[in-house]
């Protein structure tokens, strides 16, 4: 049986079942057990914690995880990224107190830096030739220079938020990561399939997240404009209503370029616009 580790609790778990719920693997909310089988996918999990996954993945203890590509480097453990997930973005960067005169990498030198990745640090400041103090922290890395026991920190950053209430100033940003989908490639034939059936449910739920469907009336004259602004999938579908002279017209757009195309459409007579979520695309 395929086994996924995923984060037990902590920003990853919700993020990792509800993509396993949206590609229709069923998860028992009772979960809280170690290890849990899907009732209708042959797919195990076994949640942790998660420093824990990349090791669990190496070892075969787990043939797939899903964890930070953060985790992933600062471990080191010998395992594939098969996808990014495209949820759990952050980056890990390095962090002044606000009213340091920050003036480039070399600031660093002989600086004590605190931080819970101290390999990809390491690599940063080898790469940037700089000789600096490494503390390593586990948790609560950016009270570090406030209580003097470093003069920088390097940590996980998403929003800044949580450096700004510290007084702190983000100055290079050194790593960047979301959740990526891992195995240490070593499937049985069998588990390899059930990948590959994950993958193609994965990759169709992440392209409908991207995706908008959207539906106008628009004059008749305006259609073949309409299909230049909506390339769509092969091309927007079009159906006359009872009104003279009037068309309805369907597409899928990307999210990103929703509004743009809005403006395009009703500059060409578009009336009744509506923009729908869409489920599932398969292609
Ligand atoms: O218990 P366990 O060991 O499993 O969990 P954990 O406490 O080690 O990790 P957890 O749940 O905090 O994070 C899991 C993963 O989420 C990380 O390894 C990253 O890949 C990813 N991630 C994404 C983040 C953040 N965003 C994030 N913002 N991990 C931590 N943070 C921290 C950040 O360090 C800061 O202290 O959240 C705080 C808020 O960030 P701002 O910048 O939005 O203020
Ligand atoms: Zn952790």
């Amino acid at each position: 049986m395929l086994r996924l580790a995923i984060q037990s609790k902590g920003r990853l778990n919700e993020e990792s079942t509800a993509l396993l719920r949206e590609i229709g693997i069923d998860i028992d909310d009772s979960r809280r057990k170690f290890l849990a089988q899907a009732p209708n996918f042959p797919l195990e999990l076994l949640y942790m914690r998660d420093d824990d996954i990349p090791q669990v993945v190496a070892s075969g203890t787990a043939a797939l995880g899903i964890v930070g590509l953060n985790e992933v480097e600062e471990r080191g453990f010998d395992v594939e990224i098969v996808k990014k997930l495209g949820f759990g973005a952050c980056r890990i960067s390095l962090a002044v107190p606000k009213s340091a005169d920050y003036d480039g990498p070399q600031w660093f030198a002989g600086k004590r830096i605190a931080t819970s990745y101290p390999k990809i640090l390491r690599k940063w400041l080898d790469e940037n030739g700089i000789q600096a103090q490494i503390e390593v922290i586990t948790g609560s890395v950016e009270i570090a220079p406030a209580a003097d026991i470093a003069d920088a920190i390097f940590d996980i950053v998403s929003s800044g938020g949580t450096l700004v209430s510290n007084g702190l100033r983000e100055v290079e940003k050194v790593f960047f990561s979301e959740a990526v989908l891992i195995s240490n490639g070593r499937l049985a034939e069998e588990d390899r399939q059930t990948l590959d059936e994950m993958l193609f449910r994965i990759e169709s739920a992440m392209v409908s997240r991207r995706k908008k469907y959207i539906l106008m009336n628009i004059p008749q004259a305006s259609v073949e404009e309409a299909t230049r602004i909506l390339p769509a999938m092969r091309s927007p579908t079009v159906m006359p209503l009872a009104a003279e002279g009037w068309c309805s017209l369907h597409s899928v757009v990307e999210e990103s370029e929703l509004w743009d195309k809005i403006r395009l459409l009703k500059a060409i007579g578009a009336e009744g616009i509506l923009v729908l979520n869409i489920d599932k695309i398969i292609p």
